[in-house]
């Protein structure tokens, strides 16, 4: 019954198409085709029709003219478009692909962390066309790694994010794992949303990624809107996990890099400046004092009858006094002096733009602070405590360069030494 309807259905409509080719309105379509499949499905019909179940059988299984002619047709179509399209494609892939080839070679070179971070921030904002981004990390001053600050942020008024704060242990931070890879906070469980995050979403932050340098998050770059206004699409959210992936191998590497640096001008056993770092420094800042006029003092020291503490209570021991004094150095400067263990039992500091007085005072005062310290069993030393000598030269007035500077300085000392130790000489003028 239903096959007779359908039947009466085809016949109608071909008498329709009949009537539309009368009327001229194949001029607008392709008629031939659907002329020639409304023919095959009528025969079908017809065959069914009359009983003819083989034939019908036969015309349903074959692929008929038309039929293939369609198909044909649609395929033709496909693969045009697809040579048209195609080369286009192929072009903006390979210039993605050079493009970040670029960017992650411009970045690793950037081995200067401040360098890195505003580079890295230009780059997202120029990548995913936005215009306002935050960078957290770590701050050295807060000194807990687990706790990231805006260091760096563009598109908000300015004291925004003053005292603002991401911690590692929220659970928004939890979801990165080990993956660099960015999230939509819009896909995100609002019940994980603390105030802050309320924070930064009602000021238009619309993604974050994570600064993975090695497997741990080490910061969060959080990105807002695009300029255009329209949501990221899955493949700028998998671009802006690339690049969080770029800078963090760039962090990575620049950490590497200032580790590397330290290490190479750092004493291990005192964590003072070494003596490789002391020649090249103080090169430069009797260069420095020469150009702009100013003074420049230079304390050098060493620990008395030290063989003596050494011997009696063990090297290890010995150790421990050369770190106390160290600390104890270390405690008595100003952030621009350059402290320095020069060899063995003999430290040093570089006082800029420090005057002989101020060289002076500053050594009478760290043989008094170090003769007053306590060290481990310093009763066995001469004396009954562990004392220091000094010597003290300054530029212009005992030196005209560097080397003589040293070569004063060490002067001064070695007459301390002989003068009975545990006291301070100053380099005579008359010596230079
Ligand atoms: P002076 O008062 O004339 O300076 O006598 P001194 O005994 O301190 O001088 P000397 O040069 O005879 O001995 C220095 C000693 O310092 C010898 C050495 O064993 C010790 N020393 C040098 N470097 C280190 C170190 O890194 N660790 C330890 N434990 N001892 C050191
Ligand atoms: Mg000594
Ligand atoms: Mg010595």
């Amino acid at each position: 019954m239903k096959r007779r309807y359908s039947s009466l259905w085809i016949i109608t409509g071909f008498l329709a198409l009949e009537l539309l080719i009368f009327f001229g309105i194949h001029y607008f379509l392709d008629f031939s085709i659907v002329y020639n499949l409304v023919i095959s499905l009528a025969v079908d019909h017809i065959a069914l029709l009359l009983g003819w179940k083989r034939l019908s059988r036969w015309l349903s299984q074959k692929e008929t003219v038309p039929q293939r002619r369609v198909t044909d047709k649609i395929e033709t179509d496909r693969i045009d478009d697809e040579v048209k399209t195609t080369p286009k494609k192929l072009q903006k892939q390979i210039y993605d692909l050079h493009n970040l080839f670029e960017i992650s070679i411009n970045l690793t070179s950037i081995l200067d962390p401040v360098k890195l971070i505003q580079s890295s921030m230009l780059l997202i904002i120029g990548q995913l066309r936005i215009d306002q981004v935050i960078i957290f990390l770590p701050s050295r001053k807060a000194g807990n790694p687990n706790v990231f600050y805006p260091v760096y942020s563009k598109g908000f008024s300015k004291d925004l994010w003053k005292g603002f704060y991401l911690s590692l242990k929220d659970p928004v931070l939890d979801m990165f794992g080990e993956k660099v890879l960015a999230l939509d906070l819009s896909s995100i469980e609002q019940k994980l949303f603390n105030e802050r995050w309320h924070k930064l979403i009602n000021n238009g932050i619309k993604m974050i990624a994570p600064i993975i340098p090695r497997k741990m998050v080490k910061g969060v770059i959080a990105v807002g809107q695009k300029i255009n206004k329209e949501p990221f699409s899955q493949s700028e959210q998998e671009l802006f996990s690339l690049l969080a992936h770029f800078i963090s191998v760039a962090v990575a590497n620049s950490i590497l890099y200032q580790k590397m640096e330290r290490i190479s001008i750092t004493d291990g056993m005192t964590e003072l400046y070494n003596y490789r770092y002391f020649k090249r420094r103080l090169d430069y800042e009797v260069v420095r004092a020469s150009r702009y006029n100013h003074c420049l003092s230079l304390v050098l020291f060493d620990v008395d009858y030290f063989k003596n503490y050494n011997d009696t209570l063990g090297h290890p021991a010995g150790d421990a006094a050369l770190k106390k004094v160290a600390m104890i150095l270390r405690s008595m400067i100003r952030k621009s002096d350059i402290p320095v263990r020069y060899g063995g039992e003999e430290f040093c500091v570089i006082l800029p733009e420090g005057t002989t007085e101020t060289g002076l005072v500053f050594a009478e005062r760290l043989r008094k602070q170090i003769e007053a310290y306590r060290f481990e069993r310093e009763e066995v030393q001469p004396g009954g405590t562990l004392t220091v000598s000094l010597g003290v030269a300054s530029f212009p007035k005992h030196a005209d360069s560097a080397q003589q500077l040293v070569k004063e300085a060490d002067a001064a000392l070695y007459r301390a030494k002989g003068l009975g130790r545990n006291r301070t000489c100053l380099a005579s003028e008359k010596d230079k």
